[in-house]
């Protein structure tokens, strides 16, 4: 049954209605059929209703969650079609320490994941998944990522008690029955089960933001399946982002030789009027979206929207890299978006927008730290408390996040959802000290030893310490649904099918650098484009550049700094390489290749090596 017929029907009780299938195509959906059975043999929901992503079914789910009191609905003079979620404060990030490869092997998850023996996983799973639906719907959402039927896309079908979870789903991924005629031809998809992990007794009031103390974030890579309970939160819920698009999808790259990246994916147009694409690895909350959405401060240049969070990238049979975003929506950080810093990410948020944990403003509008520079004077804050600008706390939870539609963005490229050939990949992080502002690998091996080592300040975006330095490997050590030294060997692979003249060239950027009294030396945002640049002009042979024993960096003058007014004393700390501190950094990439043992390939164990040579005779 669909959520259009039960709303027409509102005595409807329980149901596992389906969808009507014809002929043939029956075999594929029966195997989809059965198992949202066997899910709902499991966990009981009171019914089970079917998906099929339209405005009417959003239009229908938010009315009812705003009646249940889940969802805020924003004044719609200044945003219109748009709502506030709060979440429950102890249920606002991915939560990593609870995230799982459960591969058949140990090996196969490596040393950054956290494992656990397939068939004890499952046990478990089934142990806490029992009866947990009760009391409410569980809904079946078809989806696909990419386009719907493209020759790149991945099909799934996400199972959830979450109303919320359907919503956004609905925003992030194509959601639509045309994903159930590809399945009932035997299209393989991806089987996501969610549960929050909150089943309600019988006449038992629901809370605003179920949730569950105990939570699961469980991949079996090998049989291509995401388990998530107790969450309702992002990445933790949204099944089709981190889950599928990300951990799963890496693994399917490994074995067909493809790539699911954790990157924002950009059209830059010169002066000239070529255009480039390039895209960025960076972790969560250090820039992507903000770089996705760039606009140029210098003259003449100008900067498309591909994708702003996962970017998959295949060698194609011309020897370039072809990369396309797989969702169809941002997710996105909303503190420090403002008009200063993204103002192409405000004009997204004009209407048809979740917010999700920010604050709302007495005129029903939305605000968040950073939105504007002077605050409102009063606030109801993301957990509902009266709040002012002395109040001494966010406002806005520092993860709370934005959900809208791609194609909403200004800047969104208008064929966004086609594949285009990538002639520069960056890598990236928060670096406080040490990395310069843009580094140019020399080759291939240089770029993925680069990727390999990075390391970043943490952040928000997950649980734990907030500015710990830690090792974040293609932005990807939450997000690798396999063992992180057999995915740099993947990437080293790759790099040989394609062809030497035709490859992205890569570069490790850092816009965060910091100087001794805290402040960022780089001005950043709208300015990076200054970086971009220089890039663009390295690619088309344009300048030279300066050796360093850690890459190539531009000379004195390339960069182009005009009416900054940057001191040359912080240009120069922006490009500061420190033997000493570098030599330091060495011997902890050690350590860290250590932890992997003999998996590391000997082409990045040479390019350490070649560093510590080049660091000692610079
Ligand atoms: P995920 O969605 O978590 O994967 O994050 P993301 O990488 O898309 O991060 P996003 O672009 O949303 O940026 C997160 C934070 O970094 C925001 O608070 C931004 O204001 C800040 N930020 C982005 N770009 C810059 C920059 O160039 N300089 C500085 N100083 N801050 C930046
Ligand atoms: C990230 O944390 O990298 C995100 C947000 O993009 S979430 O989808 O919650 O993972
Ligand atoms: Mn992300």
């Amino acid at each position: 049954m669909s959520i259009a017929e039960i709303s027409q029907d509102t005595h409807t009780t329980a149901g596992h209605t389906e969808p009507a299938s014809t002929g043939a195509a029956a075999a594929g959906l029966q195997a989809l059929r059965d198992w949202v059975d066997a899910i709902a043999a499991l966990a009981q929901p009171d019914q089970v209703l079917w998906c099929n992503g339209s405005q009417r079914e959003s239009d229908l789910l938010t009315k009812q969650m705003v009646a249940e009191g889940k969802l805020i609905k924003l004044n719609p003079e200044w945003r219109p079609n748009s709502y506030l979620a709060r979440s429950a404060p102890s249920d606002v990030a991915r939560v990593e320490g609870r995230t799982f490869i459960c591969s058949e092997r140990e090996d196969d998850a490596g040393p950054t994941n956290n494992w656990q023996d397939p068939a004890s996983m499952r046990d478990e799973l089934a142990g806490v998944f029992s009866g947990s639906m009760r009391g409410r719907t569980m809904y079946v959402v078809p989806f696909s990522m990419g386009p719907i039927g493209g020759p790149l896309s991945q099909l799934g079908v996400q199972v959830t008690d979450s109303a919320y979870a359907v919503l956004s789903m609905g925003i992030m991924t194509r959601t639509s029955d045309a994903v159930l005629d590809l399945i009932a031809d035997g299209t393989p998809w991806v089987r996501a089960v969610h549960s929050v992990g909150a089943p309600l007794a019988p006449g038992e009031d629901d809370v605003a933001w179920p949730c569950n103390e105990t939570k699961y974030i469980v991949q079996f890579p090998e049989s291509r399946e995401v388990w998530s309970y107790g969450s309702g939160y992002g990445g933790n819920a949204l099944l089709a982002k981190k889950c599928i698009a990300l951990r799963i999808a890496s693994v399917m790259g490994r074995d067909e030789g493809w790539l699911a990246e954790h990157m924002l994916l950009i059209r830059v147009i010169s002066p000239e009027g070529r255009s480039y694409h390039v895209a960025a690895a960076f972790p969560s909350a250090c820039g992507k979206t903000n770089l996705a959405m760039l606009r140029p401060t210098i003259p003449g240049w100008r900067v498309e929207t591909l994708g702003d969070d996962i970017v998959w990238l295949r060698p194609g049979e011309d020897g370039r890299m072809w990369a396309i975003n797989p969702e169809a929506g941002f997710f996105g950080v909303a503190p420090g978006t403002g008009e200063s810093t993204n103002v192409t990410a405000v004009e997204t948020l004009w209407g048809n927008t979740i917010f999700t944990n920010v604050a709302l403003r007495d005129d029903g509008d939305v605000w968040w730290e950073g939105l504007t520079d002077t605050p409102p004077a009063h606030l109801t804050d993301w957990e509902g408390n009266d709040w002012t600008p002395d109040s001494g706390r966010p406002a806005a939870h520092p993860n709370s996040r934005f959900t809208v539609g791609a194609a909403q963005c200004p800047a969104i490229a208008s064929d966004w959802e086609d594949a285009v050939p990538l002639d520069a990949i960056l890598f990236g992080g928060r670096r406080a000290t040490n990395v310069p502002l843009v580094v140019e690998a020399t080759d291939w091996t240089h770029g993925v030893f680069m990727g390999a080592t990075i390391s970043s300040e943490k952040t928000a975006a997950a649980e734990g310490t907030v500015g710990e330095l830690r090792r974040d490997p293609f932005a990807m050590l939450p997000f690798c649904g396999y063992n992180m030294a057999d995915y740099w060997a993947h990437w080293l692979r790759i790099g040989q099918e394609l062809r030497f003249d035709r490859s992205p060239r890569m570069f490790q950027v850092n816009w965060f650098r910091k100087d001794d009294d805290g402040s960022f030396l780089w001005p950043g945002f709208g300015d990076n484009s200054r970086v971009i640049e220089w890039i663009i002009r390295r690619l088309d042979g344009d300048v030279p550049a300066t050796e360093t024993p850690i890459g190539r960096v531009p000379v004195p003058g390339d960069l182009n700094v005009d009416g900054l007014g940057l001191a040359e004393e912080t240009l120069g700390k922006l490009f500061a390489i420190d033997a000493e501190s570098w030599q330091a950094e060495a011997d902890l990439t050690e350590e860290f290749f250590d932890s992997f043992g003999t998996k590391v390939p000997a082409a990045l164990r040479a390019e350490l090596a070649s560093l510590r040579y080049r660091l000692r005779t610079s």
